[in-house]
């Protein structure tokens, strides 16, 4: 089996790497973070995947921070993220750096794989030339170059990175053979391939905004429905029961991760450098950036009902994650309601068990500060909160974000502690 360089590992490349292991490839694992190399060699990670979970215990990948133990890999994977800047611009610096400090290790004919997520064009128009100029190698000459988009779903006790099916895009149909020969031995799925690297990097983005319009969508028809006082929770369980040309997605106080607010900025921003304006996406994507301040909007009403102010007022913000379960903040639509919450001059308790370093505090310590809560990640630790337990703190309001306590409301109201969700 060849030897392959697994560069990035993060939530992608270190499932990978293991991956790879287990299927007989002899795996140099690298990453800048000479911390997380420690902790691998020590068999510990901070990534939230049971197949890491499950593989990192025993494995022979050779870890290191040492970027010349690259040397006469004859492929290489690039597992480094990709995320956007504040004006949502994708920034490539960690990719390109990662690309050609890889390609200089590469002997000829070697196989160099992008895994990062990027827009349209990227591989075509930066990765070539920037490979081309500053590593000696001539991509489809002397290396080759593919881009198989990741599609690891963080927290997925299902899906993980030896079962997902791929698609796979190359410089050249040669290209394109070796490095489907390479997936096929590696991954027990479909691999599909691509006419072209950008037809591979558009999969990515199109999969990603599909799922960031669907939620728009049904994030709209609850801004709707709240109006009209029908639950629309009900309403897409009612059409997901349609058995074909229909995916139910659902409402709640705003979508984040790397993944899903990031890639439609990919599209929109490739599009509009080639003169169209993708005014559907950015729709959606202002939909659901608006769905932190809608959330806090909830309360502000539902205080003016009773003639209080938000200012001043004592909240309990439940998760600071982005999903689920994980510890992962980024575009956390919980950190803008926290940020907004503290422009509005509220006293904010933050409690959120998977997160550490932000300020967070005990769940029962943060109910007994507050007199109203936000909800705004499902984490399986917040099911213990009873309407009974609620009440015995004092709760008065709760704005739940991911309607997470929707199936208590009626209890709630019993207990005169005012329910919002969202749609419902
Ligand atoms: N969200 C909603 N309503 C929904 C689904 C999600 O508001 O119906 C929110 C979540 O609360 C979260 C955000 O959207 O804040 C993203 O949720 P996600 O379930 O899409 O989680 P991600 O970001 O981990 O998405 C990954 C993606 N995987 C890859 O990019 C490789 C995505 O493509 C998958 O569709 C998604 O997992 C999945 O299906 O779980």
């Amino acid at each position: 089996m060849k030897k392959i360089g697994v560069i990035g590992l993060g939530y992608v490349g270190l499932p990978l790497s293991l991956l790879a292991d287990k299927k007989g490839f002899e795996v140099i694992g690298y990453d800048v973070d000479q911390n997380l190399i420690n902790n691998l060699i020590n068999r510990t990670s901070k990534i939230d995947d049971l197949f890491v979970a499950d593989k990192l215990e025993n494995n022979t990948v050779k870890f290191t921070n040492n970027i010349s133990d690259l040397r006469n890999i004859e492929i290489a994977v690039v597992c480094v993220p990709t995320p956007v800047n504040n004006n949502k611009i994708p920034d490539l610096t960690l990719l390109k750096t990662a690309t050609v400090n890889t390609a200089k290790f590469l002997k000829d004919g070697s196989l160099l794989i992008i895994e990062s997520t990027i827009n349209p064009g990227v591989c075509d128009e930066i990765l070539v030339p920037l490979i081309n100029k500053k590593t000696g190698h001539v991509v489809g000459k002397t290396i080759h170059l593919a881009h198989c988009p990741e599609r690891i779903n963080p927290g997925d006790p299902e899906w993980n990175v030896s079962n997902i099916s791929r698609v796979l895009g190359a410089n050249s149909k040669e290209s394109l053979e070796i490095a489907k020969d390479f997936y096929e031995k590696l991954v027990d799925a479909k691999i599909k391939p691509m006419a072209s690297l950008k037809e591979a990097e558009a999969v990515k983005v199109v999969e990603n905004s599909f799922r960031d319009i669907n939620i728009a969508f049904v994030n709209e028809l609850a801004m709707s429905f709240q109006k009209l006082g029908i639950n629309v929770v009900n309403v897409i369980d009612g059409a997901a029961t349609k058995p074909f040309a229909f995916m139910p997605h659902y409402p709640g106080c705003g979508v984040g991760g790397h993944c899903i607010p990031v890639d439609p900025y990919y599209l929109i921003e490739y599009a509009r450098g080639h003169g169209f304006e993708h005014s559907f996406l950015s729709l959606a994507r202002k939909i659901n950036e608006d769905m932190p301040m809608y959330a806090v909007n909830l309360l502000e009403k539902a205080l003016k009902k009773k003639n209080l102010k938000i200012s001043g007022s004592k909240v309990a913000l439940l998760g600071l994650s982005y999903k689920p379960n994980v510890g992962d903040i980024r575009e956390s639509p919980a950190i803008s309601i926290k940020n907004y919450l503290l422009s509005k001059n509220v006293d904010v308790t933050c409690v959120d068990p998977h997160v550490n370093g932000q300020n967070t505090i005990e769940l029962s310590q943060a109910l007994k500060l507050s007199d109203y809560i936000i909800v705004a990640t499902a984490h399986k630790e917040f099911e213990k909160l009873t309407p009974m337990i609620l009440k015995d703190f004092g709760i008065k309001i709760i704005i739940d974000g991911r309607n997470f306590f929707s199936s208590k409301k009626s209890i709630l109201n019993k207990f005169d502690i005012e329910y919002h969700g969202i749609g419902i």
